[in-house]
Protein backbone atom coordinates (compact mmCIF):
# COMPACT_ATOMS: atom_id res chain seq x y z
CA UNK A 1 0.00 0.00 0.00
CA UNK A 2 3.09 2.34 0.32
CA UNK A 3 3.77 3.87 -3.13
CA UNK A 4 7.62 3.10 -4.22
CA UNK A 5 9.50 5.58 -2.10
CA UNK A 6 8.07 3.73 0.98
CA UNK A 7 6.62 6.29 2.80
CA UNK A 8 3.81 7.22 4.53
CA UNK A 9 1.55 10.01 3.50
CA UNK A 10 -0.55 12.22 5.87
CA UNK A 11 -2.92 14.96 4.52
CA UNK A 12 -3.55 18.04 6.39
CA UNK A 13 -5.14 21.72 5.71
CA UNK A 14 -2.46 23.81 3.78
CA UNK A 15 -3.84 26.57 5.39
CA UNK A 16 -6.88 26.65 7.66
CA UNK A 17 -8.40 27.22 10.82
CA UNK A 18 -6.80 23.49 11.61
CA UNK A 19 -3.18 24.40 9.99
CA UNK A 20 -1.37 25.25 12.88
CA UNK A 21 -2.84 22.47 15.44
CA UNK A 22 -2.25 20.03 13.00
CA UNK A 23 1.35 20.94 12.54
CA UNK A 24 1.88 20.97 16.51
CA UNK A 25 0.23 18.18 17.01
CA UNK A 26 2.62 16.01 14.82
CA UNK A 27 5.29 18.43 15.68
CA UNK A 28 4.76 17.32 19.35
CA UNK A 29 5.31 13.49 17.91
CA UNK A 30 8.61 14.31 17.47
CA UNK A 31 8.05 14.51 13.66
CA UNK A 32 10.71 16.95 12.67
CA UNK A 33 9.32 18.51 9.08
CA UNK A 34 9.44 22.22 7.08
CA UNK A 35 5.67 23.83 6.86
CA UNK A 36 5.29 26.08 4.18
CA UNK A 37 1.97 27.06 2.86
CA UNK A 38 3.61 27.29 -0.91
CA UNK A 39 4.75 23.37 -1.16
CA UNK A 40 2.47 20.30 -1.47
CA UNK A 41 4.90 17.97 -0.04
CA UNK A 42 7.04 17.96 2.37
CA UNK A 43 9.46 15.33 3.81
CA UNK A 44 9.60 14.15 7.51
CA UNK A 45 13.38 14.15 8.23
CA UNK A 46 13.15 11.28 11.35
CA UNK A 47 10.03 9.63 9.96
CA UNK A 48 9.02 7.39 6.87
CA UNK A 49 6.74 9.90 6.74
CA UNK A 50 5.63 12.96 4.07
CA UNK A 51 3.13 15.76 4.94
CA UNK A 52 0.71 16.83 2.11
CA UNK A 53 -0.80 20.37 2.30
CA UNK A 54 -4.28 20.26 0.72
CA UNK A 55 -7.42 22.06 0.80
CA UNK A 56 -9.21 20.26 3.42
CA UNK A 57 -12.35 19.73 1.32
CA UNK A 58 -10.28 17.10 -0.85
CA UNK A 59 -8.63 15.46 2.30
CA UNK A 60 -11.64 12.62 2.44
CA UNK A 61 -11.06 11.52 -1.18
CA UNK A 62 -7.56 12.05 -0.89
CA UNK A 63 -7.59 9.33 1.69
CA UNK A 64 -10.27 7.08 0.20
CA UNK A 65 -8.32 6.43 -2.81
CA UNK A 66 -5.26 6.17 -0.76
CA UNK A 67 -3.16 9.12 -2.53
CA UNK A 68 -2.66 9.50 1.33
CA UNK A 69 -2.52 7.08 4.01
CA UNK A 70 -3.52 9.14 6.54
CA UNK A 71 -5.47 12.63 7.10
CA UNK A 72 -6.31 14.81 9.41
CA UNK A 73 -10.08 16.65 8.65
CA UNK A 74 -12.84 18.02 10.69
CA UNK A 75 -15.53 15.47 11.29
CA UNK A 76 -17.94 18.26 9.02
CA UNK A 77 -15.75 18.15 5.92
CA UNK A 78 -15.89 14.01 6.26
CA UNK A 79 -19.74 13.39 6.87
CA UNK A 80 -20.22 15.72 3.88
CA UNK A 81 -17.97 14.06 1.52
CA UNK A 82 -19.23 10.28 2.42
CA UNK A 83 -15.94 9.29 1.44
CA UNK A 84 -14.72 5.94 2.39
CA UNK A 85 -12.01 6.20 5.12
CA UNK A 86 -11.68 4.91 8.57
CA UNK A 87 -11.70 7.27 11.76
CA UNK A 88 -8.82 6.32 14.27
CA UNK A 89 -8.93 9.29 16.66
CA UNK A 90 -10.68 12.44 17.81
CA UNK A 91 -8.03 14.70 18.04
CA UNK A 92 -9.70 17.69 20.48
CA UNK A 93 -9.31 20.67 18.50
CA UNK A 94 -11.35 21.89 15.44
CA UNK A 95 -14.23 22.14 17.45
CA UNK A 96 -18.03 23.26 16.25
CA UNK A 97 -21.10 22.60 15.09
CA UNK A 98 -22.95 22.28 11.97
CA UNK A 99 -26.31 24.79 12.74
CA UNK A 100 -29.64 25.48 11.47
CA UNK A 101 -29.91 28.97 11.98
CA UNK A 102 -32.92 31.23 11.11
CA UNK A 103 -33.75 34.97 11.16
CA UNK A 104 -34.27 36.38 14.23
CA UNK A 105 -37.75 37.57 13.99
CA UNK A 106 -38.97 34.31 12.26
CA UNK A 107 -41.45 32.30 14.09
CA UNK A 108 -39.25 29.47 13.25
CA UNK A 109 -39.26 27.62 16.37
CA UNK A 110 -38.53 23.91 16.18
CA UNK A 111 -37.11 21.29 13.36
CA UNK A 112 -41.14 20.71 12.40
CA UNK A 113 -41.61 24.74 11.43
CA UNK A 114 -38.74 23.77 8.48
CA UNK A 115 -41.29 22.05 6.19
CA UNK A 116 -41.60 23.43 2.82
CA UNK A 117 -39.27 26.32 3.60
CA UNK A 118 -35.76 26.63 1.59
CA UNK A 119 -32.62 25.90 3.82
CA UNK A 120 -29.35 27.34 2.26
CA UNK A 121 -26.12 25.34 2.95
CA UNK A 122 -22.60 23.92 1.62
CA UNK A 123 -23.44 20.67 3.46
CA UNK A 124 -26.13 19.47 1.29
CA UNK A 125 -25.25 15.38 2.22
CA UNK A 126 -25.37 16.24 5.51
CA UNK A 127 -28.48 18.10 6.00
CA UNK A 128 -30.43 16.34 3.56
CA UNK A 129 -29.18 12.31 5.70
CA UNK A 130 -30.19 14.76 8.78
CA UNK A 131 -34.25 16.38 7.60
CA UNK A 132 -34.67 12.66 6.22
CA UNK A 133 -34.00 11.32 10.18
CA UNK A 134 -35.99 14.27 11.36
CA UNK A 135 -38.65 13.41 8.76
CA UNK A 136 -39.10 17.13 7.45
CA UNK A 137 -38.86 18.15 3.75
CA UNK A 138 -37.27 21.04 3.12
CA UNK A 139 -36.00 22.80 -0.34
CA UNK A 140 -32.05 22.59 0.51
CA UNK A 141 -30.73 25.31 -1.48
CA UNK A 142 -26.74 24.14 -2.57
CA UNK A 143 -24.44 27.70 -1.98
CA UNK A 144 -20.87 27.38 -2.13
CA UNK A 145 -20.12 30.23 0.30
CA UNK A 146 -21.00 33.42 2.09
CA UNK A 147 -24.47 31.14 3.65
CA UNK A 148 -25.19 33.68 6.06
CA UNK A 149 -25.99 36.31 3.65
CA UNK A 150 -28.88 33.98 1.95
CA UNK A 151 -31.60 34.89 4.51
CA UNK A 152 -31.03 38.59 3.95
CA UNK A 153 -31.41 37.98 0.21
CA UNK A 154 -34.20 36.47 0.45
CA UNK A 155 -32.72 33.39 -1.28
CA UNK A 156 -33.15 31.07 1.74
CA UNK A 157 -35.33 30.95 4.42
CA UNK A 158 -32.63 29.10 7.09
CA UNK A 159 -29.79 28.30 7.13
CA UNK A 160 -27.55 25.72 7.52
CA UNK A 161 -23.66 26.10 8.86
CA UNK A 162 -20.51 25.89 10.70
CA UNK A 163 -21.21 27.88 14.06
CA UNK A 164 -18.14 28.42 16.79
CA UNK A 165 -18.94 31.46 18.45
CA UNK A 166 -22.14 32.61 17.11
CA UNK A 167 -20.98 35.71 16.31
CA UNK A 168 -21.44 35.50 12.60
CA UNK A 169 -24.94 34.28 12.75
CA UNK A 170 -25.54 37.24 15.29
CA UNK A 171 -23.82 39.83 13.13
CA UNK A 172 -26.05 38.68 10.22
CA UNK A 173 -29.49 38.80 11.95
CA UNK A 174 -29.32 35.07 12.39
CA UNK A 175 -30.65 32.64 15.61
CA UNK A 176 -29.38 29.12 16.13
CA UNK A 177 -32.02 26.95 15.67
CA UNK A 178 -30.73 23.75 16.54
CA UNK A 179 -27.60 21.25 16.09
CA UNK A 180 -27.30 19.26 12.84
CA UNK A 181 -23.70 17.80 13.90
CA UNK A 182 -20.96 18.53 16.80
CA UNK A 183 -17.13 18.51 15.33
CA UNK A 184 -13.56 18.42 15.73
CA UNK A 185 -11.04 17.50 13.70
CA UNK A 186 -10.57 13.67 13.56
CA UNK A 187 -7.25 11.51 12.30
CA UNK A 188 -8.56 9.29 9.30
CA UNK A 189 -6.93 6.26 7.59
CA UNK A 190 -7.40 4.40 4.21
CA UNK A 191 -8.85 1.21 5.62
CA UNK A 192 -6.08 -0.82 3.22
CA UNK A 193 -3.27 1.03 4.67
CA UNK A 194 -4.13 -0.21 7.66
CA UNK A 195 -4.16 -4.08 6.98
CA UNK A 196 -1.06 -3.74 4.69
CA UNK A 197 1.81 -5.28 6.74
CA UNK A 198 4.49 -2.09 5.93
CA UNK A 199 2.18 1.02 5.97
CA UNK A 200 -0.06 -1.00 8.64
CA UNK A 201 3.36 -0.94 11.15
CA UNK A 202 4.30 2.44 10.32
CA UNK A 203 0.84 4.01 10.89
CA UNK A 204 0.63 1.89 14.28
CA UNK A 205 4.31 3.43 15.70
CA UNK A 206 2.79 7.33 14.53
CA UNK A 207 -0.62 6.45 16.58
CA UNK A 208 1.19 5.42 19.38
CA UNK A 209 2.94 9.05 19.62
CA UNK A 210 -0.11 10.74 18.79
CA UNK A 211 -2.37 8.92 21.46
CA UNK A 212 0.55 9.47 24.05
CA UNK A 213 0.75 13.34 22.92
CA UNK A 214 -3.59 13.38 23.60
CA UNK A 215 -3.06 11.35 26.37
CA UNK A 216 -0.88 14.05 28.33
CA UNK A 217 -2.92 17.07 26.95
CA UNK A 218 -4.24 19.07 30.48
CA UNK A 219 -2.21 17.02 32.70
CA UNK A 220 0.40 17.87 35.18
CA UNK A 221 3.06 16.22 36.82
CA UNK A 222 2.64 17.19 40.65
CA UNK A 223 5.27 16.69 43.39
CA UNK A 224 5.27 17.81 46.78
CA UNK A 225 7.48 17.25 50.15
CA UNK A 226 4.94 15.63 53.40
CA UNK A 227 4.91 13.60 56.44
CA UNK A 228 4.76 10.21 55.74
CA UNK A 229 1.62 10.44 58.00
CA UNK A 230 -0.08 13.06 56.22
CA UNK A 231 -0.65 10.88 52.80
CA UNK A 232 -4.17 9.75 53.66
CA UNK A 233 -5.05 13.06 54.16
CA UNK A 234 -3.50 13.99 50.68
CA UNK A 235 -5.12 10.71 49.26
CA UNK A 236 -8.18 12.80 49.99
CA UNK A 237 -7.61 15.60 48.39
CA UNK A 238 -6.78 14.50 45.07
CA UNK A 239 -8.58 10.91 44.03
CA UNK A 240 -5.87 10.15 41.68
CA UNK A 241 -3.26 10.16 44.27
CA UNK A 242 -4.25 6.54 45.00
CA UNK A 243 -1.22 4.94 43.68
CA UNK A 244 1.25 7.92 43.95
CA UNK A 245 5.18 7.19 43.75
CA UNK A 246 6.07 7.99 47.46
CA UNK A 247 10.11 8.30 48.12
CA UNK A 248 11.54 8.25 51.49
CA UNK A 249 13.24 11.66 52.50
CA UNK A 250 16.71 11.82 54.09
CA UNK A 251 14.60 13.68 56.69
CA UNK A 252 13.27 10.86 58.82
CA UNK A 253 9.26 10.56 58.44
CA UNK A 254 9.24 12.87 55.33
CA UNK A 255 8.50 11.43 52.22
CA UNK A 256 7.85 12.91 48.47
CA UNK A 257 5.17 11.93 46.67
CA UNK A 258 4.57 12.52 42.76
CA UNK A 259 1.21 12.04 40.88
CA UNK A 260 -0.43 13.14 37.49
CA UNK A 261 -3.13 15.66 38.39
CA UNK A 262 -5.47 17.21 35.72
CA UNK A 263 -4.23 20.69 35.53
CA UNK A 264 -7.62 22.31 35.85
CA UNK A 265 -8.22 20.28 39.00
CA UNK A 266 -4.29 21.19 40.40
CA UNK A 267 -5.75 24.99 41.52
CA UNK A 268 -8.59 24.45 43.21
CA UNK A 269 -6.56 21.14 45.40
CA UNK A 270 -3.11 23.46 45.80
CA UNK A 271 -4.30 24.88 49.54
CA UNK A 272 -5.98 22.29 50.24
CA UNK A 273 -2.98 19.83 49.82
CA UNK A 274 -1.16 22.61 51.57
CA UNK A 275 -3.38 22.68 54.44
CA UNK A 276 -3.10 18.67 54.59
CA UNK A 277 0.84 19.34 54.98
CA UNK A 278 2.61 19.12 52.22
CA UNK A 279 5.12 21.77 51.02
CA UNK A 280 7.25 22.49 48.05
CA UNK A 281 4.88 21.49 45.86
CA UNK A 282 6.15 21.65 42.30
CA UNK A 283 3.73 20.97 39.14
CA UNK A 284 5.87 20.25 35.78
CA UNK A 285 4.41 19.98 31.86
CA UNK A 286 4.12 16.84 30.99
CA UNK A 287 4.84 15.99 27.08
CA UNK A 288 3.99 12.48 26.62
CA UNK A 289 2.23 9.66 28.54
CA UNK A 290 2.98 6.25 26.81
CA UNK A 291 0.58 3.15 28.03
O1 LIG B 1 -9.16 26.46 2.10
P1 LIG B 1 -9.81 25.29 2.76
O2 LIG B 1 -10.92 24.69 1.94
O3 LIG B 1 -8.79 24.28 3.22
O4 LIG B 1 -10.42 25.85 4.12
P2 LIG B 1 -11.91 26.28 4.49
O5 LIG B 1 -11.99 27.77 4.36
O6 LIG B 1 -12.92 25.45 3.81
O7 LIG B 1 -11.99 25.84 6.02
P3 LIG B 1 -11.62 26.62 7.37
O8 LIG B 1 -10.15 26.80 7.48
O9 LIG B 1 -12.49 27.82 7.55
O10 LIG B 1 -12.12 25.53 8.42
C1 LIG B 1 -11.53 24.28 8.50
C2 LIG B 1 -12.30 23.43 9.51
O11 LIG B 1 -12.24 24.06 10.79
C3 LIG B 1 -13.77 23.27 9.26
O12 LIG B 1 -14.07 22.27 8.29
C4 LIG B 1 -14.28 22.87 10.64
O13 LIG B 1 -14.04 21.49 10.85
C5 LIG B 1 -13.36 23.64 11.57
N1 LIG B 1 -13.96 24.87 12.17
C6 LIG B 1 -13.94 25.17 13.50
C7 LIG B 1 -14.60 25.86 11.54
C8 LIG B 1 -14.96 26.81 12.50
N2 LIG B 1 -14.54 26.35 13.71
C9 LIG B 1 -15.64 28.02 12.09
N3 LIG B 1 -15.98 28.84 12.93
N4 LIG B 1 -14.88 26.08 10.23
C10 LIG B 1 -15.49 27.20 9.86
N5 LIG B 1 -15.89 28.17 10.71
C11 LIG B 1 -16.54 29.37 10.09
C12 LIG B 1 -18.02 29.16 9.76
O14 LIG B 1 -18.16 28.63 8.47
C13 LIG B 1 -18.58 30.58 9.82
O15 LIG B 1 -18.36 31.29 8.64
O16 LIG B 1 -16.51 30.46 10.96
C14 LIG B 1 -17.76 31.18 10.90
C15 LIG B 1 -18.52 31.04 12.18
O17 LIG B 1 -17.74 31.27 13.27
P4 LIG B 1 -18.36 31.95 14.59
O18 LIG B 1 -17.25 31.85 15.59
O19 LIG B 1 -18.69 33.35 14.23
O20 LIG B 1 -19.55 31.15 14.98
ZN1 LIG C 1 -12.63 23.88 2.69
Amino acid sequence: MLATNGRLKLALQRSGRLTDESVQLLRSCGLAFEHSRQSLSSPCSNFDLDILAIRDDDIPEFVQDGVAHLGIVGQNILSEKQARTRALLPLGFGYCRLMVSVPERSRIRSVRDLAGLRIGTTYPATLRAFLKKQKVAAKIVKLSGSVELSPALNVADAICDIVSTGSTARMNGLRPLLTVMESQAVLVAHPQSLSDKRSGQLIERLLIRVRAVLEARGKRYLMMNAPADALPKLQKVIPSLKSPTVVPLAVSGMVAVHSVVAEDVFWDVMERLKAAGATDIVVVPIETIVR
